[in-house]
């Protein structure tokens, strides 16, 4: 749909009864609302004169042999909170969800989370080794895994401390930063069962232990019935090889459950009978309740979604009428099945209009369009899955598992949008 920002009347008025035909959710667009620069500036030089990129030709194919995104994109990039970590080797960066839209992440803009930096390892002398409860121990090459048949998948990998530091209250000013360990690409891999299955599982085996080849050497335990289920070994995101960062040339997709099962590098993994409790299965990454006791495994990423515009990052510039509201659901059960919003902190819930493909597994994307009248408002969204789990709100996480928590906030988020378009983190619940 094309909102004719130049140019003349009747133009504007065909595509303004075009608008309206799409049929907005919630409907209410004022018939006088105009959207920006609507009516023709007379003068305007952007207008009137030639500018140079229309006069001079650019720089030849081959400039950039490798694309990167225009000059004028030079904000959209990851950002680190350098105070939540003592460096950056084992730290965290955000994805700039406020600059994105659809539901694929740029391969560059995929937050990182490294607990020993990011490993560089040649793929010539990449090795995965399955070891343990299995008839015949293998080692592949990555040559060796091409020769495998392999799936095409789209899925969100979110780190269970996305918006832990939110649990207690509004911390952190934007979803950049509020939500941004998550991200979602399509992955190629081989599925996991088939190199399960060339190795041969004994009949006692039930679980089974990744290891990265990174200086941390991260291992997890995973249920075997998961690894058979839909784990992939996995070499490209969105078609390309796995960014360095993203644990090239192999990782493990674990799809919907927490972002730290999916080890990067990925150079082992054992069979066994029992799960092996190691460092981050239990010191980290385990829900602490208010009585003391730890959730033992937490591994379902489950319901959530955020407003990704506006918000405290993505202010409004403009002082009332035409509004988009979007922002992103997902779920580690399966598929969105509805997105409600409300813009008066709860009192009232409309329905939010999904649009793309609707993945299960995956990032959804959502909108609301609708007239601002430069009141506040109070912005909140809320998913339903396909399982038909509900979004809670802060509070009835803290009631279910107290204040001490900081993994798994999959809680409702609160914008204020101030009557001059700032918008702040609040907490309302
Ligand atoms: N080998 C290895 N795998 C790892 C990690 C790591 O530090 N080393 N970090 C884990 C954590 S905690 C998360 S949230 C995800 C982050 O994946 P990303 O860097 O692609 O966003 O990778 C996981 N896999
Ligand atoms: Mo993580």
């Amino acid at each position: 749909m094309s909102v004719v920002q130049k140019g003349g009347a009747a133009v504007a008025s065909a595509s303004r009864r075009q608008f309206l035909k799409a049929g907005l959710a919630g409907g209410a667009v004022a018939a006088a609302s105009t959207v920006a620069g609507g009516a023709l500036a007379a003068g305007d030089p952007l207008i009137t004169e030639i500018q140079d990129w229309n006069r001079y030709p650019g720089d030849g194919v081959d400039a950039f042999p490798y694309g990167k995104p225009s000059q004028f994109e030079s904000e959209v990039v990851r950002r680190n909170v350098p105070w939540l970590t003592s460096d950056s080797i084992s730290s965290i960066n955000f994805t700039p969800l406020h600059e994105l839209d659809g539901i694929i992440t740029p391969n560059g803009l995929c937050f990182e989370r490294h607990h020993a930096g990011i490993a560089v390892v040649d793929p010539q002398q990449h090795r995965l080794m399955i070891n343990g409860l299995v008839d015949t121990p293998l080692v592949f090459t990555m040559a060796d895994l091409m020769r495998f048949p392999r799936e095409n998948r789209v899925y969100f990998l979110e780190c269970a401390a996305n918006s832990g530091m939110e649990w207690r209250g509004s911390q952190l000013n934007g979803c950049q930063f509020t939500h941004g360990m998550v991200h979602c690409v399509m992955y190629t891999g081989v599925p996991l069962k088939y190199l399960l299955e060339e190795a041969g599982v004994k009949t006692s085996a039930k679980w089974i232990m990744p290891e990265g080849a990174d200086a941390s050497a991260m291992t997890r335990s995973i249920p075997l019935e998961k690894a058979l289920e839909d784990c992939l070994v996995a070499f490209k995101m969105n078609g390309e090889a796995l960014r360095p960062e993203q644990g090239y040339p192999l990782r493990l997709v674990v799809p919907g459950w927490e972002g730290n099962m999916w080890i990067k590098w990925l150079r082992r993994i054992e069979v066994g009978d029992e799960p092996w409790h190691q460092r981050e299965e239990t010191s980290k990454y385990t829900d602490l309740l208010a009585n003391g006791k730890a959730r033992r495994f937490t591994w379902v990423m489950d319901v959530k979604s955020v407003i990704t515009n506006p918000s405290p990052q993505a202010p409004i510039k403009y002082k009332r009428g035409r509004t988009v509201l979007t922002g992103l659901a997902w779920s580690g059960n399966g598929t969105i099945k509805r997105v409600d919003v409300t813009l008066d902190g709860g009192r009232n819930w409309v329905t939010a209009r999904l649009d793309g493909p609707s993945l299960s597994k995956s990032l959804h994307r959502f909108y609301y369009e609708f007239d601002w009248d430069g009141s506040e408002l109070f912005l909140q969204s809320r998913a339903i899955d396909e399982a038909g789990f509900v979004q809670p709100t802060k509070d009835e996480l803290r009631a279910a598992r107290g204040d001490n928590s900081i993994y798994h906030n999959n809680g409702i988020q609160t914008w204020h949008v101030n009557p001059d378009g700032v918008i702040e983190n609040v907490e309302i619940s």
